[in-house]
């Protein structure tokens, strides 16, 4: 077992206990920094630069290099998934993901087959082996994979989508069609988080950013069940260390219980609820990640400070938190006031910390 020179991250979610309070930032990597820019140039378009496991690593160090945060992200996407199970993925520009070819009937679904991650996604398995080796012990690496609901509804709508008609009409008229979809998604991430961990991930997370677009009935029947039936699957311990796996569903402080009822050791939180709200309700079997307002970081230092201590305090003292924002941080945010949040995190959370 390699020694983590920093593990707070891991052990905040495991809720043990920290000397500050971890932090990272969801979509870190990306094009608010613009040595990101320099190296997607480089790479020509986005998929070139997943697929190039040297600049898939430089990438993900980038933000390493310039704030003090307490993990590293996997270089990815989600969509990797629909892309190795031959849909076609592109990305018009400006204009965010595309399938040349989405699902439209039960027999596109039957038809599918579940990717080999060693094979169709080994460049995936390369970044992460890349990543750990250059990370050298100093943090720990997340590894990731779209849930499947928020899988299906970029294959079914075949690219981003507001209202879901598509996938909602399918859901309601053929449900059969969409839940063999899902099961074989479930089984796909299962697989492929499974592999990302052997590869060297330390810890792994789920993205659900569209399930809170579903009645409370359909979401545990769409999306929950098959979240999880992944954490059932997921290697939970690797090289003597646990695995810790953190769920994310977007616009779903409602569904809380149901959420920490799946076993995972972390909920992941977005800005619409009160974190005191959520420990009280479920603090007691997860830890918590979130959730600060990712348009705050528009505002001055002072007001970005004032929000980290209000989430703090929110969260009170003892382990069990994991700084983070509750959605991507924007592309047109100033660097220098991430680094205010992240530096604010550390500074502002010891006093909770101590014994
Ligand atoms: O350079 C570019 O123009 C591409 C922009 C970009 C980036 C930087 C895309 C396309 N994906 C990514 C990387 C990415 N995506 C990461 C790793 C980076 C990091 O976190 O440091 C991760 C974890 C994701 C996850 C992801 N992709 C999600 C789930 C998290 C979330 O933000 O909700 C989703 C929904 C996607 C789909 C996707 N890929 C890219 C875009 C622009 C989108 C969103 C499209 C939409 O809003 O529907």
């Amino acid at each position: 077992m390699q020694t983590l020179q920093n593990d707070r991250y891991l052990r905040a979610l495991l809720r043990q206990p920290v000397d500050v309070t971890p932090v990272w930032m969801m979509r870190q990597a990306g094009r608010y920094l613009p040595e990101y820019k320099a190296t997607r140039a480089q790479a020509g378009d986005f998929m070139s630069l997943c697929k190039n496991a040297e600049l898939a690593c430089e990438v993900t160090l980038q933000p390493l290099r310039r704030f003090d945060l307490d993990a590293a992200i996997l270089f990815s996407d989600i969509l990797t998934i629909p892309d190795a199970m031959g849909l076609g993925l592109y990305f018009e520009n400006g204009e965010g993901p595309r399938f040349e070819r989405p699902l439209t009937s039960m027999s596109d679904i039957q038809k599918l087959g579940i990717p080999d991650p060693e094979v169709e996604l080994a460049y995936v398995m390369n970044a992460v082996r890349t990543i750990r080796k250059n990370l050298q012990g100093s943090v720990p690496l997340i590894g990731f994979s779209g849930s499947p609901w928020t899988l299906a509804t970029y294959m079914i709508e075949g690219g981003s989508s507001k209202a879901f008609t598509k996938i909602k009409k399918m859901a309601f008229s053929e449900p059969q069609a969409l839940h063999l979809l899902l099961d074989k998604l479930a089984d796909t991430v299962i697989l492929y988080l499974n592999a990302q961990i052997a590869a060297g991930a330390q810890s792994v997370m789920v993205f659900d950013t569209w399930g809170g677009v579903l009645s409370p009935r359909d979401y545990r029947d769409f999306s929950l069940q098959y979240m999880h039936k992944i954490v059932d699957g997921l290697t939970r311990e690797n090289d003597g260390r646990k695995v810790p796996v953190t769920l994310f569903t977007k616009n779903a402080g409602m569904w809380l219980e149901a959420i920490a009822a799946t076993g995972c050791d972390a909920v992941g939180l977005d800005w619409t609820i009160d974190i005191a709200d959520a420990k009280s309700r479920v603090g007691d079997k997860v830890a918590l990640q979130g959730n600060m307002d990712p348009s705050m970081l528009y505002a001055p230092a002072a007001r970005i400070e004032q929000e980290v201590q209000s989430i703090l305090s929110g969260f009170g003292a003892g382990p069990g938190h994991v700084f983070n924002l509750g959605h991507g941080i924007h592309l047109d945010v100033p660097p220098e006031n991430a680094k205010v949040f992240v530096d604010a995190v550390h500074r502002l959370s010891a006093p909770f910390h101590q014994q």
